[in-house]
């Protein structure tokens, strides 16, 4: 294995300046990227990015755009399927899918809302792109889906998306319990389509970790909908010889219950417990790894942009001045948490999101 081959994906959190740079610069090796900015802010980005109308928030709590850009070493090759558009190399594939819930008109007399529609045609098209292309893992998937805590239908609007994409899981015969479900995070966006983007991979299946001090999300009981959200709370993937963790989007839960209702400190305390516990689950489970906290990287997702100097100041207690964190402000899926928490390892990271920028 050559140096290069062993450090086979690279993420970077840039300034939607900086990232226009890079984009230009080595494009050659560029999988994917999203921007995250106001809705007004996405309308008018280039259109290699992926725009998500989730803002990103300065050390103040002021929105700005910033993406994130997943790349390899030499070149990879695109394409495109339907809504989907990919690009991949021999060891790994991002893809991203936006759909409309307006092209899903209720189909009242078979009882799916335009969500659920959206969200098991979005996860149909994935599994059949990954089936054809012989890359039959899913290392992550992230999702954003506008006004996640409305009822709708009768229905938290969360909850149908999670009906919707577990129908997408079992209708391509994918598991939707144990060790074959992929680490994800589902958060809100401000308005636009749902967004659903992936890391797929070959050669081995992820060891899919859970949290000992959760029940995992897919045995949720049903007082969180009727169907229990599909995902697995983080995975170690092997991408051409490197260990990469992802960690899903961890929240102030414990068993399957939001603690701390009301207090954003003790819920970024809780979170950062349940993050600390998986990471020893992590390095358990895959003989040889030492993932430690201060290694990650974090995307903080955070529902009121005013909380954003207080869970700052908590996570550089915690994990140290130097942590990385790019901040989204975000609705997180249950209406009782204020914060929510994901994470990778593992991988090159270029990291300038400057405190203050
Ligand atoms: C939780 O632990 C908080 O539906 O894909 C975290 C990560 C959460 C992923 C998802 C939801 C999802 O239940 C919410």
């Amino acid at each position: 294995m050559t140096e290069k081959d062993s450090r086979a994906l690279k993420c970077a959190y840039l300034p939607l300046e900086r990232c226009r740079e890079t984009y230009n610069a080595s494009s050659d090796g560029m999988l994917g990227s999203i921007c995250f900015g106001s809705s007004g802010a996405v309308e008018n980005i280039p259109d290699q990015l992926t725009g998500i109308s989730t803002p990103a928030l300065d050390a103040e709590g002021r929105e700005r755009a910033a993406c994130e850009l997943w790349s390899v070493d030499g070149h990879v090759s695109n394409g495109a399927k339907g809504a989907l558009s990919f690009s991949y190399n021999d060891h790994v594939l991002f893809g991203q899918i936006q759909v409309d819930e307006a092209d899903f008109p209720e189909r009242e007399h078979i009882g799916k809302t335009p969500l659920q529609w959206a969200a098991e045609r979005a996860y149909s098209e994935v599994f059949a792109l990954l089936d054809e292309m012989e890359f039959p893992y899913v290392l992550r998937f992230w999702n954003h889906v506008a006004h996640i805590n409305v009822d709708s239908h009768g229905l938290e609007r969360y909850r149908q998306f999670n009906t919707g994409r577990q129908d997408g899981f079992l209708s391509a015969g994918r598991g939707i319990a144990g060790a074959v479900v992929p680490a994800a995070s589902a958060v809100g966006c401000d308005d636009g389509p749902l967004t659903v983007y992936f890391l797929a991979g070959r050669g081995s299946c992820p060891v899919a970790i859970e949290n000992p001090r959760q029940v995992s999300a897919y045995h949720y009981p049903a007082v969180y909908g009727p169907r229990s959200p599909t995902f697995s709370r983080a995975s170690v993937a092997d991408i051409g010889g490197t260990r990469v963790l992802f960690l899903s989007g961890t929240a102030s839960i414990a068993g399957h219950v939001s603690m701390h209702v009301g207090d954003v400190i003790a819920q970024v305390r809780e979170t950062l417990a349940n993050i600390d516990a998986m990471i020893t689950e992590a390095n358990r489970m895959v003989p040889d790894a030492r993932f430690r906290m201060d290694d990650l990287c974090f995307k903080v997702y955070i529902r009121s942009a005013q909380d954003v100097p207080l869970v700052r100041g908590e996570l550089e207690r915690l994990v140290g001045k130097d942590a990385r964190m790019l901040f989204l402000r975000a609705d997180i899926c249950r209406r009782d948490l204020l914060v929510e928490i994901e994470a990778t390892a593992g991988h090159p990271m270029a990291f300038d999101i400057g405190r203050d920028a």
